[in-house]
């Protein structure tokens, strides 16, 4: 292992893994009612943020796939 390898991990808790910005994306984003856990809609949000649409994401990934002079339009 590198020496600078040990570098990159300098602020990770060596137990749980996670960096400090690991600890406070759960505390202020991911765990929504503070208990300390994620719950089954928790997770699901982490998962599947609302500003994320998959059916435009699908359609736009189609239509570029398929249209051959790719003069199509973004939904
Ligand atoms: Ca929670």
């Amino acid at each position: 292992m590198a020496a600078n390898d040990e570098d990159e991990d300098d602020d990770e808790d060596t137990e749980t893994g996670w960096t400090a910005e690991d600890e406070e994306e759960f505390r202020t984003e991911l765990d929504k009612n503070g208990d300390g856990v994620l719950d089954k809609d928790e997770i699901y949000h982490w998962l599947v943020p609302n500003d994320y649409d998959h059916i435009v994401d699908e359609s736009n990934h189609l239509f570029a796939e398929a249209d051959d002079d790719k003069v199509s339009t973004s939904f």
